[in-house]
């Protein structure tokens, strides 16, 4: 049945247009200032990076070391004051969840 489905299924041309067009859009952006700080073992973190992946950004990752007390840094206080991961910043804006 999903064979049927999927061997009938037509995509809508105006909806293939808009995906053609943000994947142009991707490909000319300049390598971006996006920074992920973030744990490898943390779900948090890998929601965030899994949907920079999705959207196939240019980005670079930041671990923050909590055996060194890094999130208690006040360089990453001032960027996210819980002191959690992850926190996404661009251009020195930031970004975590509350
Ligand atoms: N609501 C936040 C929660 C962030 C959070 O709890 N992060 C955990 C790792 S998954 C953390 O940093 N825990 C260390 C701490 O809170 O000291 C989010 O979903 O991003």
């Amino acid at each position: 049945m999903a064979a049927i489905i999927l061997r009938d299924f037509q995509p809508d041309p105006a909806l293939s247009a808009i995906a053609e067009k943000r994947s142009q859009d991707v490909e000319k952006r300049t390598p971006s200032n996006l920074k992920l700080y973030a744990l490898a073992w943390s779900i948090c973190s890998q929601r965030v990076r899994l949907a920079i992946e999705e959207k196939q950004l240019p980005y670079d990752e930041h671990t923050v070391d909590f055996t060194k007390a890094e999130n208690l840094d006040p360089r990453y206080l001032e960027m996210n004051p819980r002191g959690d991961v992850p926190t996404i910043s661009e251009y020195d804006q930031s970004l975590f969840d509350t």
